[in-house]
């Protein structure tokens, strides 16, 4: 499919880079970029997908959800815009495969958001984030009071909410906002060998276990505790299981078909 501002990049086996390319106003997302977003991320082909990498075109990862837009909004538009971007970040933090965020450059407002839901955050050591909504008279809508705390906990969860305050990838990394920072010319580099990395894992397992990360949030113990027995044991079901451990008992490199 066609995008206006988003471009994609297959070439790798397994990996799809996904680029933000709105770079005029900081890829700032409006209704017409998330509507793109929703519907890559639904055509995504998960037959031979197996990592999805999201970053920016430019200096901005993303700049926030467009102030321009959201300046005109009544109540009832602005309720609508948060919903329809928290249900496509949702989606994000849902798909069956990883998304590691390559965070080039600014990640404010909604563009920390989107970060947020991503599995994985790869800062350049240019990149700055941040929940500058209470200066523009707002909170983070696209589910950032709830993420934010979960992923750095809400000592520094109100201290960036409250404040607004950006902050640069070294500082992200210290509050594990970010999971590493790397050179600026190296960041997509970096992003792909995470990427690569976890496509030497049995697909399945992977899928499961990142099911199991995401509803541990929102189950008590005892349930978080008993999904993961479930899901442990439906990848007794896997061939890809009896491969993984019959390559490892036989001292090979396990051969995973996603089956
Ligand atoms: N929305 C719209 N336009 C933007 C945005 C944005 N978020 N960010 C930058 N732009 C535009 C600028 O207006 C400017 O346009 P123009 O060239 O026409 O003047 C262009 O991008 C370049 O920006 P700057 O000249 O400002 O570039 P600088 O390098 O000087 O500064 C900054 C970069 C620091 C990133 C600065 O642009 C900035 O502070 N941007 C706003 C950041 C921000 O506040 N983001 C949060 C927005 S609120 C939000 O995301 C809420 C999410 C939840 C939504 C809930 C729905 C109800």
């Amino acid at each position: 499919m066609n995008y206006r501002f988003l471009k994609s990049d297959s070439s790798r086996k397994g990996i799809v880079i996904l680029t933000i390319s709105s770079p005029a106003t900081l890829n700032a997302l409006n209704t017409t970029i998330l509507g793109e977003i929703d519907s890559f991320i639904d055509n995504i082909d998960l037959s031979s997908a197996r990592v999805l990498i999201i970053t920016g075109e430019g200096k901005s990862f993303v700049a926030g959800a467009d102030i321009a837009q959201m300046s005109k909004m009544t109540e009832n538009e602005g309720y609508e815009f948060s919903r329809y971007g928290s249900k496509v970040f949702r989606k994000i933090e849902e798909l069956d495969i990883p998304v590691i965020a390559a965070i080039n450059g600014f990640a404010l407002g909604g563009g920390c958001e989107l970060a947020l839901a991503c599995d994985i955050r790869i800062a350049s050591e240019k990149a700055s984030l941040g929940q500058p909504e209470v200066n523009l008279g707002v909170i983070p809508g696209f589910s950032g009071t709830y993420r934010l705390t979960k992923i750095v906990g809400q000592s520094f969860a109100k201290e960036l909410i409250f404040t607004g305050k950006r902050i640069f990838a070294d500082d992200a990394l210290k509050i594990g906002l970010v999971n590493a920072v790397v050179p600026a010319d190296v960041l997509m580099d970096e992003a792909v060998k995470m990427a690569e990395s976890i496509l030497t894992s049995a697909p399945i397992a992977v899928k499961y276990a990142k099911k199991c990360i995401n509803d541990n949030y929102v189950l008590s113990t005892t349930d978080a505790i008993s999904l993961e027995n479930n899901y442990f044991s439906k990848c007794f079901a896997t061939e890809d299981q009896k491969e993984g451990m019959t390559a490892f008992l036989e001292k090979k490199k396990a051969d995973f078909k996603n089956k």
